[in-house]
């Protein structure tokens, strides 16, 4: 399994290599002694005033420490971008430190508020996090879209030609290998043949509860293979590999080969003496091996017997060095978590932290002067300017910013509602789509759409005939080639501006979140628009909040939804959808019911998503055709639709009833205003495009002491006043606008499991149809007088 790692450089020629070599090894030292540090002193040192334990990762920051001084401190160049496992956030923290691109005062406030995070965050550490992690599984699949992203842009020739591609490098925890999303990730990632990408395993054999299976790793590397990458595996540093070259060393090679993972991680805890008892009962017949024990105390059998090549630094440079061309490459590095700390090896060390005493004698060890524990280079046997001229030499420090600024893309005044008497919203979606494509504007060179396999059914089909779909390859259509009569033209190119994705909607997400940050990663703003059905929101759902919490940018189509796709069933129904547009940090929530809406509403998006404090935006959009308004939508109900909702019919003065509709349902809405009107006259209808918006407004207004929109609007009511809320998804969704002015509310929707049926027996059954709506404005209207 073992692949010998091709020495890429010759070191021992060179001095200066030498050097650098001993520069490193200090550093790594001083990185573990500052993670270390850093976690004891927001544990120990400053004061708790709520009684809970601050937490940190000692052992996985530890085992990871040559692996991250190797990548920061010499291979990384600035254009790589890098996904560090959550839990290396310390010794992550602690090299951006020796680096002078993080402060003492964010270190000492680790895991305190305004302090540096307690796993890298793109949004709260800044410029240093390239991507976001906390999630396991996720920081790995990213990077891997990220590649994608690079090459889309690289092919487009939208990257400057001289400058060589960035690696996408994720440094996974091992146990982040159990995630399904990776191997979603890595089959999509052979599809697209995705290059210049590196997935360093940290193989510390131990995840939060327990010693990873030792029959996992065995097809790893398999797996890997099957998919097209290499994969480099690190198993053993120097001090062993000499000892196997003893005469009866293979012995010892075979002994450690076929060692348990759990008996391994109890034996580096135990040491020496451990090592020992194992050694001595399984190979003292060959004589070779006496002499090995013969000739190590217990410390020095303890190193040599946890020498694995992911703390041996020059065995890690010659891996990493060595690969000079764009394969997708794993790295398998053997590791011991908690390495070179008490911690290390315990199976329950995942949340352990050194106590006062053991921190003390580490220090000592340590070499680091009382006083001195935040100096980066106190107790190292190299002098202090040797360091800081290192410092100053290491490739990443060559850069001012990792961000790069993207410039805005201009987005038209106006875009062009699609005409009909009757549409759906998708349908409208479509034609607005098709309609940029076939104009010759920046804006739509740098759209670019992307779907789970349901690019036909959600309605991009006019927008991928006219922008092709992107591939490394030029690809025929070979059913056109045929002429096999299809509407679809699906030729594939580099220069195709939509991204077919298989059916993973958490590749979805991710790919969402790539193209999302191409301005600050590579520099070049996209405008990424994906669609899938509504209901499969949730099926990704982790993913997009990964997405959103790194602020990615992108535009959500999410058709068909709710009860009104009717015969499709209860499996493809999504109910709490919209309670996710209204609750989900990041990302703003529309409904819209008519083309226009729209149309004005996909405007504003374009130009949020490139807003410095815009956000991402969903649409949740339905495949019912609906008779349109005949109107054409002045600035000021643009600006009402946009904010979130405006009098479809306004009341009149001291109105006793409203009614208030989201979305597909409106024609229901507006045939229960009819029907009331002439009982309640004044009664208004009043149109909600995006609950969520509402909703933040209305509790920005509170804080601030404004009228916010839906106060103004409900205030057109009497005090009071009956209010009937309908949407095609949880009554939740609107029934808080009960709240706003103090209206009696009787709130319709869906809060059980939809089924199959047209939309008039649905509407009937669920209560949505405008039967129902007039009943519950009786009630309301009642309920009011009381
Ligand atoms: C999706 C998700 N589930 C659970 C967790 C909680 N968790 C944090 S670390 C961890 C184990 C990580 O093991 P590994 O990736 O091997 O990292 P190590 O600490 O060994 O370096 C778990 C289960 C999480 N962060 N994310
Ligand atoms: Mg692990």
């Amino acid at each position: 399994m073992l692949r010998v790692v091709p020495s890429g450089r010759s070191r021992s020629a060179e001095a200066a290599e030498g050097d650098r070599l001993a520069c490193l090894v200090a550093l790594e030292r001083k990185a573990l002694w500052l993670s270390t540090w850093m976690i004891h002193n927001a544990n120990h040192l400053r004061p708790s005033r709520d009684g809970l334990k601050v937490g940190g990762h000692q052992a996985s920051s530890a085992s990871v420490a040559t692996l991250m001084t190797a990548l920061y401190l010499d291979v990384l160049r600035p254009q790589d971008r890098v996904a560090v496992k959550p839990h290396a956030a310390p010794i992550f923290h602690a090299l951006q430190y020796l680096l002078g691109r993080q402060s003492r005062d964010k270190l000492e406030r680790f895991r305190a508020l305004g302090g540096a995070q307690s796993y890298p965050s793109r949004t709260k550490d800044g410029d240093i996090v390239d991507f976001s992690t906390g999630s396991v599984g996720l920081g790995v699949g990213v990077t891997l879209f990220a590649s994608l992203v690079q090459d889309y842009l690289r092919l487009k020739r939208l990257l400057p030609a001289d400058e060589p591609p960035g690696r996408m490098i994720a440094l996974a925890g091992d146990a982040e290998l159990d995630e399904g999303n990776i191997f979603e990730a890595l089959l999509e990632g052979w599809k697209h043949d995705v290059r210049n990408l590196w997935w360093i395993i940290d193989y510390n054999r131990q995840s939060l509860d327990a010693v990873v299976s030792d029959r996992l790793f065995g097809r790893i590397d398999k797996l890997f293979d099957l998919v097209g990458w290499r994969v480099v595996t690190l198993k053993y540093g120097r001090l062993l590999e000499a000892a196997f070259a003893r005469p009866d060393g293979e012995h010892l090679r075979e002994w450690i080969d076929a060692c348990p993972n759990s008996l391994y991680s109890a034996l580096v805890f135990k040491g020496g003496e451990g090592w020992r008892d194992h050694l001595r009962r399984d190979l003292n017949r060959y004589p070779g091996i006496r002499a090995i024990l013969d000739e190590h105390d217990d410390d020095a059998l303890h190193r040599l017997m946890t020498n694995l090549a992911g703390h041996d630094m020059e065995t890690v440079l010659d891996a990493l060095h060595a690969v000079e061309d764009d394969t997708p490459t794993c790295f398998i590095a053997y590791t011991i978590k908690g390495y070179g700390l008490p911690l290390a090896g315990h199976k329950d060390n995942h949340a352990g932290l050194m106590n006062p005493d053991q921190m003390a004698s580490f220090q000592r060890t340590m070499g680091v002067p009382l006083g001195a524990e935040w100096d980066r280079f106190a107790g190292l046997d190299l002098p202090a300017e040797e360091l800081s001229a290192f410092l100053e030499t290491v490739p990443l420090a060559q850069s001012a910013a990792r961000r790069r600024p993207a410039p805005l893309i201009a987005v038209p005044d106006e875009l062009a509602a699609p005409r009909g008497q009757r549409l759906s919203t998708q349908e409208a979606f479509g034609r607005i789509l098709g309609g940029i494509a076939s104009a010759d504007s920046v804006l739509a060179e740098r759209i670019v759409t992307t779907s789970p396999d349901v690019t036909v059914s959600t309605n991009l089909g006019a927008w991928v005939n006219r922008r092709g779909i992107f591939d490394r390859a030029e690809r025929a259509d070979t059913f056109r080639e045929e002429k096999v009569v299809s509407a679809q033209r699906w030729a594939m190119s580099p220069a195709g501006q939509h991204i077919e994705l298989g059916i993973a909607e958490h590749n979805l997400f991710l790919q969402l979140a790539a193209l999302g940050l191409a301005g600050p990663l590579f520099g070049v703003r996209l405008l990424p628009i994906g669609t899938l059905y509504d209901p499969f929101i949730k099926r990704g759902l982790d993913a997009l909040n990964y997405a959103l919490y790194q602020d990615a940018r992108f535009i959500l189509v999410a058709t068909p939804s709710g009860l009104t796709l009717a015969p499709e069933g209860g499996a493809h129904q999504s109910i709490a959808e919209p309670l996710i547009g209204l609750a989900q940090p990041g990302l703003t929530a529309f409904e819209p019911a008519y083309a226009d809406e729209l149309a004005v509403l996909l405007r504003w998006a374009l130009a949020e998503i490139q807003r410095d404090d815009g956000e991402s935006v969903y649409f949740r959009l339905s495949t019912r055709p609906i008779e349109q308004p005949d109107r054409r939508i002045d600035a000021s109900l643009a600006e009402a639709v946009v904010a979130g909702a405006y009098w479809l019919h306004e009341p009149g003065p001291d109105a006793e009833l409203a009614i208030a509709y989201s979305g597909a349902v409106a024609p229901e809405a507006l045939a229960a205003y009819e029907a009331v009107i002439e009982d309640v006259p004044g009664a208004g209808l009043l149109a909600v495009t995006s609950p969520q918006r509402l909703h933040r407004d209305w509790r920005t207004g509170m804080a601030h002491g404004q009228a916010s929109a839906a106060e103004r609007l409900l205030s057109r009511l009497r005090p009071g006043a009956a209010l009937v809320t309908v949407a095609d998804a949880h009554p939740a969704t609107l029934s808080w606008l009960g709240s706003v002015a103090g209206n009696t509310i009787v709130p319709l929707g869906v809060d059980r499991f939809g089924q199959s049926g047209d939309i008039p027996d649905l509407y009937r059954t669920y209560g949505l149809d405008s039967d129902a709506i007039v009943e519950a404005a009786a009630r309301a209207c009642l309920r009011m007088a009381r």
